[in-house]
């Protein structure tokens, strides 16, 4: 990746002539030789989500490891408990998932990813909470269930590589889908990650799935991307793309990065648990909003919303 591009920056004052970073509030640029078009204007996510601040999406795993007490009926319970302290803590959407994709884990049957997932979809809009939700999954009858349940984004770690049918759905559907690199499965995507370029063939991949799902008649709209940190890639890999991460606006969609807990914090920390990763997590979202980043996918809701509102008064023109 060496074509010139503009620096994301946050520092004031802000020199004549600098434009917001895709309608950020916060992150300008100074258009000049290698500004992509149309890098100045806003990605919308949803229509009543706005396009000036990162969003915080809070994660919410309906999987056995996930509970408490490993798996009973009292889930839903604590599953809605967790989603309504996410909801007083601020978060923008929420996350839902029952398939684990961190290194090493297996694949989820579909009857049991619908019973994990749907039951707290319903429940928490019975329970009045309107925050959008995000299904994550590669598979379209999950998806479509979700959708069918009040879901209203697609969360797809495979960019719609795993599911032929997904594409077709996500078209039919009119609703947003995250396409997220990953370099091999979750299975052995951590053997032995390798790139020659890994910004350069992040970008790549990302923009190709982006056709594809345009070819499947997506709205290229309704395109949000992710370069999947820990999907494939070393320790070396993932900060590349941290500090390369502004880049991926010349996509043209809204970028959103999962970075909470994961283990390259703690490589980097010396932090072993990763229920112990939160600050380290707070540091990487802060590092990525300054770079523009618009929807950042997080454990920690009301420690990041904390976090955010102060980088925004600091960031902000006065
Ligand atoms: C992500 C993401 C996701 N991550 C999107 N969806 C996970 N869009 C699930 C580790 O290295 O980044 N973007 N859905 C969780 N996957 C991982 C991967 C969890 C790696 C942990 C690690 O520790």
């Amino acid at each position: 990746m060496s074509v010139p591009h503009p620096r994301a920056r946050t520092d004031l004052p802000r020199p004549d002539g600098a434009l917001p970073l895709a309608g950020s509030a916060h992150v300008w640029f100074e258009p000049g030789v290698g500004a992509a078009p149309g890098l100045s204007q806003p990605r919308l996510v949803l229509p009543d989500l706005p396009t000036d601040r990162p969003l915080v999406m809070g994660i919410i795993n309906v999987t056995p490891d996930s509970f408490s007490d490993g798996g009973t009926l009292r889930n839903l319970d604590e599953t809605l408990r967790r989603v309504r302290a996410m909801v007083d803590a601020g978060a923008d959407i929420l996350d839902v998932g029952g398939e684990s994709t961190r290194p090493g884990a297996a694949e989820v049957p579909v009857a049991d990813e619908i019973a994990r997932t749907i039951p707290v979809i319903a429940a928490l809009r019975a329970a009045g909470i309107t925050t959008p939700v995000s299904i994550d999954t590669r598979k379209a009858r999950v998806a479509e269930a979700a959708l069918e349940a009040g879901a209203q984004i697609i969360n797809d770690v495979s960019a719609l590589t795993w599911d032929p049918d997904l594409a077709r759905l996500a078209a039919e559907a009119r609703v947003p889908v995250c396409l997220m690199h990953a370099q091999g499965t979750p299975q052995t995507m951590q053997a032995d990650p390798r790139y020659d370029d890994v910004l350069a063939e992040v970008y790549g991949f990302l923009a190709q799935r982006m056709d594809v799902a345009v070819a499947a008649g997506i709205d290229p709209a309704r395109l949000i991307v992710d370069p999947g940190l820990g999907f494939g890639k070393t320790l070396t890999h993932n900060l590349t793309l941290l500090q390369g991460l502004s880049r991926f606006h010349g996509l043209g969609a809204p970028i959103l990065l999962g970075a909470s807990r994961k283990r390259f914090i703690g490589t980097l920390s010396g932090v072993e648990m990763a229920a112990d990763r939160m600050p380290g997590s707070l540091a990487v979202a802060l590092m990525a909003a300054g770079q523009g980043a618009q929807i950042l996918r997080v454990h920690d809701v009301g420690a990041t919303v904390q976090a955010l509102a102060l980088w925004r008064a600091l960031t902000v023109v006065a």
